[in-house]
């Protein structure tokens, strides 16, 4: 069933456990999304971005409106990292029931502005709001104090901008960031400051960039011939703890992607004759499912639907 994001996010902190955001731009994506979270009884947030939308049209999001109405477990369709007001309008127009306004590149006043705009149209039609405060730079454990305050989110200004926006879930920047190359080794987390966030603002949290980049998916990718670098992610032991400080939403893509292209690789190549996209479109599927199934068992999210 279609339900706002909030109604989701509120019971996940309150209750300590975290609500995958999985990225979808197609209809393998959505499925093996929906799939997983009904065979784990878990609610599930549907993320779209705006170059998804742009690139699947009212093909796509027509799909995903109707697979997530008809799901038996809580679903929230997201805008993901909504850039301007007009972009959120549209998506209110298009039946979304969760819309994120990033204006966290802009000043503190601005952003503040930008983003309470956006909370009273959205608030208007019934759909809840993310905001963002900090940037959301690859941080490392080296970088100076100093410099890591400047982009990381201070505590005491997110209170304020909650108060002061109105916004409903916020996104905070504690060391990740996005795509497959998130640091060297075990990537950075600042939980300390989390902690100090999590103490000042009841709303739920949300976690950018939280991919686990598994060393597993990068060896399959490697073997049927793609090529990485020194690709790392979130350890999962970090994410663990970043929800029972707070977070709430942790979003997902590179995994999805990563899972997704590795077996249609693999398919591809194992069966040079083959050109029916089913065969290997629908093993890319099934690879999405159990990694959406293994994030939803770190998340705790399982059988709370
Ligand atoms: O907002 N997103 C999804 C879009 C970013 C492009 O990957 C995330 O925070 C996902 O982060 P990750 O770790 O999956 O790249
Ligand atoms: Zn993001």
């Amino acid at each position: 069933m279609l339900v706002t994001g909030l109604e989701i996010l509120k019971k996940a902190r309150e209750e300590g456990y975290g609500v995958g955001a999985f990225n979808t731009n197609n209809m393998e994506l959505t499925q093996a999304i929906l799939e997983a979270a009904e065979a784990l009884r878990s609610p599930v947030i549907l993320a779209l971005s705006e170059g998804a939308i742009q690139y699947g049209g009212k093909a796509l999001v027509g799909l995903v409106r109707e697979l997530a109405r008809d799901a038996r477990v809580p679903v929230a369709i997201h805008l993901d990292h909504g850039s301007s007001y007009e972009s959120v309008l549209n998506a209110l127009r298009m039946g979304f029931t969760s819309v994120m306004i990033d204006k966290s590149h802009e000043d503190f006043e601005t952003n503040v502005r930008e983003t309470k705009r956006v909370v009273e149209a959205a608030h208007a039609v019934g759909v809840t709001v993310e905001a963002e405060l900090g940037r959301l730079a690859g941080v490392e454990e080296h970088v100076a104090v100093d410099e890591k305050d400047a982009l990381l989110t201070n505590p005491e200004e997110a209170r304020l901008f909650m108060e002061r926006t109105g916004a409903d879930y916020l996104a905070v920047a504690i060391g990740t960031s996005h795509g497959a190359y998130k640091g060297k080794g075990r990537p950075f987390i600042d939980h300390p400051r989390l902690e100090r966030i999590a103490r000042l603002v009841q709303a739920p949290l949300v976690l950018h960039g939280a991919s686990s980049v598994p060393q597993e998916l990068i060896e399959r990718f490697r073997a049927s011939g793609g090529e990485i670098g020194e690709a790392a992610g979130i350890h999962p032991e970090d994410i663990r703890k970043a929800i029972a400080l707070g977070i709430a939403k942790i979003n997902t893509d590179t995994d999805l992607r990563l899972a997704f292209t590795a077996f249609v690789r693999e398919s591809l190549s194992k069966n040079p004759k083959g050109f029916d996209p089913r065969k290997y479109l629908g093993p890319a599927r099934e690879a999405v499912k159990r990694v959406v199934e293994s994030r939803m068992e770190l998340f705790g999210s399982v059988g709370r639907a």
